[in-house]
């Protein structure tokens, strides 16, 4: 677990599954995200029963291996079925310190936070990292609100120490501005489970958030 933690300092892209955008299913975009070289995987899924989920997830634990952290959405009782590497939670989701005692020490919990004062409570009650957003207009998540804006980004860097993952509208077009403006890493659903080679996309990502990362 030691060895997934220090990974994750290292992220730069950050896979977000997505079964109902996905063009050619969850467990090849997880696949073809990690032989790219994505070090970080969060199975987020809405509309499959628990049974299938735990089934799904473990087969995503495998393809995640030792290369990748592989994180849960929302879902603690999933993570713990298959000993996935954490959980991703919201603000509308079991508090933090709930997570955090029923996961134990070790794992790893992001949450979703939208300004510098969830951040700071985020970080203060135990969060791994932050997910920022969204920072662009986005149409994958419904109840997402409007884009904050690349410029947000830097007030939160400057606010906490464990890192940031965007997310959010982001594309490679516009994701030169999210690095630029703080984040330590990023999410892009549809720019990359939308398209026919999700390894192109990753690597493609992965390349220029290299470049423009401080
Ligand atoms: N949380 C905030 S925005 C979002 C989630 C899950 C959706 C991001 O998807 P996309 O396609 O990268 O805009
Ligand atoms: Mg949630």
């Amino acid at each position: 677990m030691e060895h997934k933690r220090s990974l994750l300092k290292l992220i730069d892209f950050y896979l977000v599954t997505d079964s109902v955008l996905s063009k050619k299913g969850t467990l090849s975009d997880v696949e073809n995200a990690v032989t790219a070289g994505c070090r970080i995987v969060q199975y987020r899924e809405k509309s499959r029963s628990t049974k299938d989920m735990i089934l799904e997830a473990s087969q995503i634990k495998t393809l995640c291996g030792s290369e990748a952290i592989f994180l849960v959405n929302d879902r603690v009782d999933v993570a713990l079925a298959v000993d996935a590497d954490g959980v991703h939670i919201g603000q509308d989701d079991m508090h933090i310190s709930t997570a955090r005692n029923l996961l134990g020490p070790d794992k790893i919990i992001g949450l979703t936070v939208h300004n510098v004062e969830e951040a700071l409570e985020a970080e203060r009650n135990g969060a791994d990292y932050v997910g920022l957003g969204p920072i662009f207009d986005t149409t994958t998540k419904n109840d997402a609100g409007d884009g904050i804006g690349p410029e947000s980004i830097r007030a939160v860097k400057d606010a906490i120490d464990v890192p940031i993952v965007a997310i959010g509208g982001i594309n490679k077009q516009n994701c030169e501005s999210v690095i630029v403006g703080g984040s330590d890493s990023l999410v892009a659903i549809s720019a990359v489970v939308c398209s026919d080679d999700v390894a192109r996309e990753t690597k493609d990502f992965i390349d220029i958030i290299k470049q423009f990362k401080e």
